[in-house]
């Protein structure tokens, strides 16, 4: 992003929010002068993230959670992985911001205002959980080029906002009517204004459901600028790719929809399992949906301490794409034998499901504790690397950390 165009625009936070301190002589600043502070911009400043967010890269910005960091039932801000495959947007006016529903099956064209979205059509709250689809992607060999996500780009966050459903039934959906595209507010990284970073969507099943939002709110505040602020769509359950921030437009298509980052081996996973490096021809390349079954254990932090007799009290997540998790095991013993966790229903669909344990440890020594969830389709999660794909995407394996009891 343009440093200086951000400092303008976090007039949303204000300057000083993001210095923690008044600029003293502010006002004999010259015009155009961009600050020092602002020259090497601290991302957890800038993004209001924990120190304990693990940076991935600056251009564009990624960072990733630790699996303690997720503890909370519902993720704030400042544990939510960011993942950006372009500029941020530097010039947002939300006053005149619209939103142009568009496209080869829609019966119209039509433009709403932040204010149309919000008064025309009833505001829904939900607890979507987001993962990007190649969280886990560290782990492949041979190597996955992109982001080497571990287990940290998951999120699950509170979003308000307007069905989708309503605004595109609003505006009119043809017959033939396959998929829906969204359109982001964001800059190519190569500033190319003709090209878009990405331009992703879902079939109409899913951008018909219930909890497919255009969002205006996250945890009960305007969404974080990095988040997609003033309005991002929230699919939960798929490829967080999916879920478009700075929306700008929607395209109801009456075909796949073949913006960037739909093709080749973006967001695509072979149809058929291959070995591990094998070339995998464009025609045999499926796109994602539904995310597999995936669990985390949020506490305790790897490498925790216990002392011999002291019961440990594990808790953390699960999560199944369209789907809901049916079970929650943990192993002490690599996965030798699995005892059952409690598991909490979701709050409403699409969220992810709490789970806790007590483990009594046999005697001192080094332990892993091993977590896994089954879906209600019995979709288990796999002890080891699932199958390999040229992009490294859908990484479900059990998560692990390590325990000592002295
Ligand atoms: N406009 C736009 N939308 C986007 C992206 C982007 O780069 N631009 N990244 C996508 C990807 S790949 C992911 S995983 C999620 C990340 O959402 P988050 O940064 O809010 O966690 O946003 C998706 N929506
Ligand atoms: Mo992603």
């Amino acid at each position: 992003m343009k440093r200086r165009n951000f400092v303008k625009k976090a007039g949303v936070g204000g300057l000083s929010t993001i210095l923690f301190s008044d600029i003293v002589f502010n006002n004999l600043m010259p015009e155009d002068y961009l600050p020092l502070a602002f020259q090497e911009p601290d991302p957890f400043k800038m993004f209001q993230k924990d120190p304990g967010m693990v940076l991935l890269n600056d251009k564009p910005w990624n960072m990733e959670a630790q699996a303690h960091l997720l503890n909370d039932k519902v993720t704030p801000n400042k544990y939510m992985f960011i993942r950006n495959n372009g500029l941020i947007p530097d010039e947002i006016n939300v006053s005149n911001w619209v939103v142009k529903i568009d496209g080869e099956s829609a019966e119209q064209e039509k433009s709403y205002t932040l204010q149309d979205l919000k008064s025309k059509f009833k505001n829904y709250t939900y607890q979507l959980t987001l993962e990007c689809g190649g969280n886990g992607r560290s782990e492949f060999n041979p190597p996955a080029k992109g982001n080497q996500w571990t287990i940290g780009a998951v999120s699950c966050a509170e979003w308000t906002g307007v069905r989708l459903r309503d605004v595109l039934e609003d505006v009119g959906i043809q017959p033939d009517a396959v998929y829906i595209a969204y359109h982001g507010a964001d800059m190519h990284l190569s500033r190319n204004p003709n090209k878009e970073s990405i331009s992703r969507g879902a079939p109409m099943t899913k951008a018909l459901q219930d909890e497919t939002l255009l969002a205006f709110a996250m945890n009960g505040e305007d969404i974080p600028l990095a988040h997609g602020f003033p309005l991002r769509l929230v699919a939960g359950g798929w490829p967080a790719s999916v879920s478009g921030k700075w929306i700008k437009g929607i395209s109801i298509r009456n075909k796949v929809h073949d913006g960037e980052k739909m093709g080749g081996s973006s967001y695509r996973v072979p149809c058929e399992t291959v070995a591990p490096g094998e070339k995998v021809a464009d025609e045999n390349m499926c796109i994602i949906e539904s995310m597999p079954v995936k669990s985390l254990i949020t506490y305790p932090k790897s490498g925790a301490m216990i002392d011999l007799g002291t019961p440990l009290k594990i808790n953390g997540h699960a999560w199944a794409g369209e789907f809901e998790v049916g079970s929650m095991e943990y192993s002490i013993d690599f996965g030798s034998t699995w005892n059952l966790c409690n598991l909490q229903r979701p709050v409403n669909r699409l969220a992810w499901q709490h789970f806790d344990g007590t483990i009594i440890f046999p005697q001192k020594g080094y332990y892993e504790v091993w977590a896994r969830a089954t879906d209600s389709k019995g979709n288990r999660q796999p002890m080891v690397l699932p199958g390999w794909n040229p992009k490294g995407y859908l990484n479900n394996a059990c998560h692990r950390i390590a325990v000592k009891v002295v």
